[in-house]
Order: structure tokens, then C-alpha cells, then sequence
């Protein structure tokens, strides 16, 4: 049953993705007083920025995501008790959005400002504190922009793809996050925790970390860095990978990358359209710019949605007819709850039944997961 629900969880995060940042007025505050958790369940303090809605910080902070030549008004509130700022990293603003206290202004505790530009270019990008740069990044304030077509394609007369993934590389050094002050000068600094949008380790392999692919469907690996390290990325050959875009601009010739480097501040687009069947890893590499070093790495797991399928654990609440082609009923309830997902486990819809019953008519053929809320489940197939 712990496989279903994973796949409930998945599939409900895919389908929330899907709803963009627009939607709700996109106002972020700043907080130093978060934490983050070590895949060994240690707390460590973080600095960062959350939505003003969740009223919480993340590590990184909110993916900021907008369509291409939207007008954006990012509110941006800081209550925390020392000064921030939100700078755009990559993005074509003005200097009195830029975020650099030396060039427009910072906000103090209790400041509130909305920054303004348009977003010309689709691609990746991400955001940072710019306020004693160095300390406030590496505790923890930056996150990803990406700003995306709705024809779904990277860029004008670009490839199309599926579904974005974003992936932002960061690390940080225990001892600073600890004792923020007593980390100055900041040179000295030497990260000991790798991160993939802020987990490592065995957190990655968590049922929402893991990238699921459906053959032929590419898939927009938009990787950034804020690490300390070099990030390289090392392609296995299954995933046919193709990199499009570097820096928020697509590059003069596509290539398909073995290996890909990354430094600080740079981001990458990447397709991957992997294998059928396809079940393995893209390891990371944080290499020191310090000493030249390989500290860690960490690992992506990229599946074929459909092997999740068969994991599940099936109880007995079979529906009747089955199959069905214009209505399906499961007996028991007066009013039941039904969450259904297709064969590759995408969300179908969640409906409450009066006396059980679900109309499927004019749904595609085919076979179909029905789940309770009790955590049962049964298969039903659709045909016309
Ligand atoms: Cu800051």
C-alpha cells in the first residue's frame, strides 16, 4: 500500500505543478530562522525565502515560474531581522530591480518592495540574496526562475518537450549555517552537504525526488547552480541527451553532452528522452574550486513511470461491471471518495460518488486505478 500512496503523492504533485506561480499573487518574504534536515534527520538552520501564503522559508526557496513576456510584479517582504534583497539572476531587469544594494537598495527589517520586469526570454535563471553575498547564498537564500512558453517548446522554433524539471545544485558548510558570524572571512569556507534542490543523499531517492519519464515524451532537465563547487554532470548513454540552452539563451548548436560542467551561477537546459524502460541514475559530481578536489557526489534517479505500476499491492474492492463503458459502481458506501489514475499512474480525476457510482463515459479506452481513502484500491478497464 506504501507504493499506492507514493503514486498518489507523485501524481498529485505532477498534476500541482502544472499550476502556475501566477495564479496566486507571487508574494515572497525572507526568514533566517528555518531549518533543514540531513538525510541522518539532523536540523540545520537555514536562511531563505518562502511564500508570504505558507507563512514558512524552504531550502531553496519557491520556484518562481512565469510565461514568456509576462509583466511580472514579484512582492517581496522581509521581517527578518537583518536586510535582503531579491536579485534576478540572469534576467534582463533594470538597475532599480537588480537587487544590488550598491546599485538600487536593500530592504531593511520590515521593508516591503515589488520588483518589476518583463520576462522577455524563456529559459532558466535563478535568485539570490545579494547582501553580503557570499554568507546570505550559502545560508541558504537563492532559488530557480524558469520561464517557460506555453506551446511547450524551449524557445521559438526550439524543441518541444513534456514537462520541466528543475534541478538546482547548492551545498553548504555545517559549521557556518551553525555559526553564521563566527564563518567570517567567508574564503575559508568549505561546504560538507551536497544538495539537489536542497536534499541529498538518500532523501533523492524519496518517492517525490525521483524524475519519471514515459517513452518518447522529452523531458527539460533545467539545471542550475548556487554551489560553492563545480557541479559535472555525467549523461548516461540511455538518457539521449541533448543540451539546448545554456545561461537563459539557447547555444549556437545543440550537443548531446557524455559529461557537463556547471560553475557557480550558470544553468543549462538539457532534453532527455530516455530509453523505454529505463530505470537508473545521473550522478552529479561537486567538485572543490578551492583545492580542485572531487567532495561528493550526488544522484538523480530517472524511472519509466509505468515500472510503478506493478509495485501495487491490490486489495479486494473490485467495481462492477468491469469492464465498463458507461458507468462503474463499488458497493459498500452511501458516499465514497474515488481518486483515479491512468495505466502509467497519471491523475485522472478525484470524484465524491453518490452511491458509489463513477459515469466513465466518453473516457478514453483503457485500463484505469481507482483509490479510497481507506487505502484500498482496485483496476477497472474502460472500453467503449
Ligand atoms: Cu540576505
Amino acid at each position: 500500500m506504501k507504493n499506492l500512496l507514493i503514486l498518489a503523492i507523485l501524481s498529485l504533485g505532477i498534476a500541482g505543478s502544472s499550476a502556475r506561480a501566477q495564479q496566486v499573487p507571487p508574494q515572497l518574504f525572507s526568514g533566517m530562522d528555518g531549518y533543514t534536515f540531513l538525510p541522518d534527520g539532523t536540523p540545520i538552520p537555514i536562511w531563505g525565502y518562502g511564500w508570504v501564503a505558507d507563512g514558512y522559508i524552504t531550502l531553496p526557496g519557491p520556484l518562481l515560474s512565469y510565461e514568456q513576456g509576462d509583466f511580472v510584479q514579484l512582492n517581496f517582504s522581509n521581517p527578518s531581522p537583518e536586510s535582503h534583497t531579491i536579485h534576478l539572476h540572469g534576467l534582463d531587469v533594470d538597475q532599480a530591480n537588480d537587487g544590488v544594494p550598491s546599485t538600487s537598495f536593500l530592504l531593511v527589517t520590515g521593508d516591503e518592495t515589488t520588483y518589476e520586469f518583463t520576462a522577455a526570454h524563456s529559459g532558466t535563471f535563478l535568485y539570490h540574496c545579494h547582501v553580503t553575498t557570499t554568507l546570505h547564498l550559502t545560508m541558504g537564500m537563492y532559488g530557480m526562475v524558469l520561464v517557460t512558453r506555453p506551446d511547450m517548446t524551449l524557445y521559438e522554433e526550439g524543441p518541444a518537450y513534456s514537462e520541466d524539471i528543475p534541478l538546482l545544485f547548492s551545498d553548504l558548510a555545517i559549521e557556518t549555517n551553525l555559526d553564521p558570524v563566527g564563518s567570517y572571512p567567508f574564503h575559508d569556507i568549505r561546504p560538507d552537504v551536497f544538495m539537489v534542490n536542497g536534499v541529498s543523499g538518500d532523501q533523492l531517492e524519496a518517492s517525490d525526488r525521483i524524475v519519471h519519464f514515459e517513452p518518447g515524451q522529452p523531458l527539460a532537465l533545467r539545471l542550475g547552480s548556487v554551489a560553492y563547487s563545480l557541479i559535472r554532470c555525467i549523461f548516461p548513454e540511455e538518457l539521449n541527451a541533448v543540451c539546448y540552452m545554456s545561461d537563459g539563451r539557447p547555444v549556437p548548436n545543440a550537443f548531446a553532452p557524455d559529461t557537463l560542467d556547471i560553475f557557480p551561477g550558470e544553468r543549462f537546459t538539457v532534453l532527455i528522452e530516455p530509453d523505454a524502460d529505463w530505470d537508473g541514475h545521473l550522478p552529479c559530481e561537486f567538485w572543490s574550486l578551492a583545492d580542485g578536489t572531487l567532495e561528493g557526489t550526488e544522484s538523480i534517479h530517472i524511472r519509466d513511470a509505468a515500472l510503478e505500476v506493478p509495485n501495487i499491492s491490490w486489495d479486494q474492492q473490485n467495481g462492477f461491471p468491469n469492464p465498463a463503458n458507461h458507468h462503474i459502481q463499488w458497493s459498500g458506501s452511501k458516499q465514497l471518495t474515488v481518486t483515479v489514475f491512468d495505466a502509467r499512474g497519471n491523475f485522472v480525476t478525484t470524484e465524491r460518488l453518490e452511491d458509489g457510482v463513477l459515469d466513465v463515459r466518453n473516457w478514453p479506452n483503457g485500463v484505469y486505478i481507482a483509490t479510497f481513502p481507506n487505502g484500498s484500491a482496485s483496476r477497472f478497464i474502460v472500453t467503449e
